[in-house]
């Protein structure tokens, strides 16, 4: 079955001009991909679907990954022998769905770039059936505090339900734009935490992507084109 399909697109970039192009490929992400590429893992995720119009609007097309079991769930992938690079981008639709509790039972999330954390933070349901939780919790940058505005800014879309879902389109945040990084090996990480399975709360994941900005080709040539690598995972057809 499969249980994720890569899509792999290549952009370029004429100096600060990047020009989307086309789709060049499609794997399926059930074990190795790309070998010498990258690779990845999953851990306590489980495929699903929702066909409701606030999940299509929100930008879960199809099917998408969401925590099923009470714990820590995980995404990993792992780049090798990349070339030239200044930087990197990050970005992925997240939901919250049913009642996560952030400030209670420390339901969380982050994202770590080669075992640094980005961001960290909590999405929580508001006010539901007498109780409350904030919509974001303890949001950080770095481990600093941030402005919890930029994730709420980003809500695109309700579910309305008995505790509801939230989806929030973090392809906005800036922190993920032109993240420092020049190893040729980058591992990214994205991890979530509920302390109940989904029959009471989970969180969702759809459209991560991973965007390599390479240095920019040597002087002298007519037109520099500086690769960009978007992974894309786009759950379901
Ligand atoms: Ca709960
Ligand atoms: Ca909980």
């Amino acid at each position: 079955m499969k249980l994720f399909r890569i899509v792999l697109t290549f952009c370029l970039s004429i100096f600060a001009t990047t020009l989307q192009a086309s789709l060049i490929n499609a794997i399926d992400a059930d074990g190795t991909l790309v070998s010498n590429v990258f690779s990845s893992s999953f851990s306590n995720l489980v495929e699903t679907t929702d066909s409701s119009t606030a999940y299509q609007t929100g930008g879960f097309s199809g099917s998408y990954l969401r925590t099923d079991a009470s714990g820590t769930s995980s995404m990993t992938f792992v780049f090798q022998n990349l070339a030239a690079h200044s930087s990197i981008n990050l970005g992925f639709i997240i939901a919250r769905i049913g009642s996560v509790d952030p400030s209670r039972d420390d339901d969380v999330f982050s994202v770590t770039v080669d075992g640094v954390e980005v961001i960290s933070g909590g999405l929580g349901f508001g006010n539901a059936n007498g109780f409350s939780e904030p919509l974001v919790h303890d949001y950080k940058e770095y481990g600093v505090t941030a402005n919890s505005s930029i994730v709420t800014a980003t809500q695109s879309a309700y579910v309305s339900s008995t505790w509801g879902t939230h989806i929030y389109d973090f392809n906005d945040l800036d922190v993920f734009s032109g993240i420092s990084h020049t190893s040729d090996t980058l591992t990214v990480t994205i991890s979530a935490s509920t302390n109940q399975g989904y029959s009471n709360e989970a969180y969702g994941f759809d459209n991560v992507s991973i965007g390599i900005n390479y240095v920019s080709a040597p002087a002298g040539l007519l037109v520099a084109l500086v690769p960009m690598l978007i992974l894309c995972l786009r759950r379901g057809k």
